[in-house]
Formats: structure tokens, sequence, C-alpha cells
């Protein structure tokens, strides 16, 4: 008897990814909600340029490739001209914080009907471990060997929480795959997401706190901890947006 099985949306392509990176973790939350949502035959991703650059190769859905930073324009056209396809971006923090810091901030501005799933390791991974917009204060990285100066680099760039300042975007979570428990909310934030879109509600935007423990310089094990000790508390978890939440004044 089967009790646990790889879900459909995902390919049998074998991940790349280093051991104890949770990029794979995602990838297949990602597919579940695609298989609950049965939407896997009209879904188009489109695939960032970082670690997950070859997301195009795991999911079964159709996928394009964007230029670095630019997969939620390259969305915004797909879901205008493909009105009734799902179309989701799956990002890393260099692409979409740092290079595509624009084309994030008005794609939720114009509460594109697009899903967006943010994957914050506070680090640029394919390109070895340089400084990232999210990356901590005092995070040594490739380029802040003695660790982030916010005086010379400023603070880190809070996504969640600069996004819902905005008044159009229709929903926005931060989330963790770093205990089971997180990643169960993290499950239901993602398939909420791809509902949202289905129901024609705007733009959702999931940021999942994940780790990159190559070039954090860490074992598999002391990446999670350090999500629990030291992204955690800079990066809370939580709803930050969700017009569709019933109000106390509503109940
Ligand atoms: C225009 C352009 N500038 C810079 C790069 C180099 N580059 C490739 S991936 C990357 C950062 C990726 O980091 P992130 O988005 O955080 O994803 P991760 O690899 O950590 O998953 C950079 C700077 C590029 N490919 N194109
Ligand atoms: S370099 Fe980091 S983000 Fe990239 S696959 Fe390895 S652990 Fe994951």
């Amino acid at each position: 008897m089967i009790v646990f099985d790889k879900p459909n949306a995902l390919t049998d392509t074998p991940l790349h990814y280093c051991p104890g990176c949770t990029h794979g973790i995602i990838h297949r939350l990602v597919a579940e909600a695609m298989d609950e949502l049965d939407i896997e035959g009209k879904t188009v991703g489109v695939a960032p340029v970082g670690c997950s650059v070859m997301a195009y190769d795991y999911f079964a859905c159709d996928m394009v490739e964007a230029a670095h930073g630019r997969a939620p324009a390259v969305a915004t056209g797909l879901k205008r001209a493909m009105p009734d396809n799902i179309i989701f971006t799956y990002q890393g923090d260099g692409d979409l914080a740092s290079i595509g810091m624009a084309e994030t901030v008005h794609a939720a501005t114009r509460n594109e009907n697009i899903t967006i799933i943010f994957v914050n390791n506070a680090i640029y991974g394919m390109t070895g471990g340089q400084m990232a917009p999210t990356s901590l204060p005092g995070q040594v990285t490739q380029t802040s060997p003695y660790g982030r100066d916010v005086s010379l680099c400023g603070l880190p760039i809070k996504v969640s929480e600069l996004l819902s300042s905005l008044d159009a975007p229709y929903y926005i979570e931060r989330v963790a795959v770093n205990n089971v428990k997180n990643i169960r909310n993290a499950k239901k934030a993602i398939l909420k997401a791809f509902r949202n879109q289905v129901e024609g509600k705007g733009f959702s935007l999931v940021e999942v706190v994940s780790t990159c423990p190559t070039n954090w310089g860490m074992t598999p094990k002391q990446a999670l901890e350090w999500v629990e000790e030291k992204m955690i508390p800079y990066y809370p978890l939580g709803v930050y947006k969700d017009q569709g939440a019933v109000s106390k004044e509503e109940v």
C-alpha cells in the first residue's frame, strides 16, 4: 500500500538542490497545491534566475523562463493574454527583492491576479553566497566577510511588510519550512495563494523563509536551527494582508 507518493505536478527529474536545502520542500508544496486544485493542465509557472532556475524541469505544468527579476512582468503578460490559465512565479530573494523589486511592487499595486512564491534564504545561493537585500544585520556572506554592516548596506528589506503597506494586493503571508508545523502552515498558505487566483481575487504572495546550508556554511541541521533562532525573529511569520478575511466588526 502506498502511503506517501510524489505529487503528480512534479516530474520524475531528480532535484539538483544541495543536501538540507528547503527549495525541494517548497517545490513539493507548490505541486501538492496544483494537484489538490486540479489545475496542473492549465497552469503556467515562471522560473527565476537563481538556484531554482531549473524549476522548469521539476514542475509538470507548462513553464517559462524569465530574465533575472522579471518574473512578475512575464507573469502579468501571460495572465493578461490567457486569463483562464493559472500563472505563478517562483523566485528567490535576490531575484525578487533586488533586481526584480520594481516588477514586484508594480505587479502588487496593480493587484495582478497572479501567485508569487517568494523564497527568502537571506543570500544569493546560485552565484556563491553574496549578500542579498534580505541578509541579516551582521550576517557573514562572500561580500560581507565581516558581517552585514547596516551603516554601509542598510537594513534588510522585509518584503511582506513592505508590500502589505500597499492598498491593492489581495493576500500576503510569510511562512517557514524549518519544521513540520511550519511546513503544514506553509502548505495552507500556498494552497490559498493558488485558490485566490482560481477565484479571481488578485495578487497573492507567499514569502517562504528557507535555508541555504551551503552558503551559510552550516550543516542542514544547523541551518534549520538558524532559521528558528535568527531568521524567524527578524522575519515574523503570519498573514500580513488578507482582503478576504472577515473583520471583527463584520462577525
Ligand atoms: C541581469 C543579471 N544580473 C545578475 C545575474 C547573476 N545572478 C544569477 S542568480 C543571482 C542571485 C540569485 O539569488 P536568489 O534569487 O536569492 O536565489 P537563490 O539562488 O538563493 O535561490 C544573481 C545575482 C544574472 N543572472 N543576471
Ligand atoms: S546553494 Fe543554497 S539555495 Fe542553492 S541549492 Fe544549495 S543550499 Fe539551496
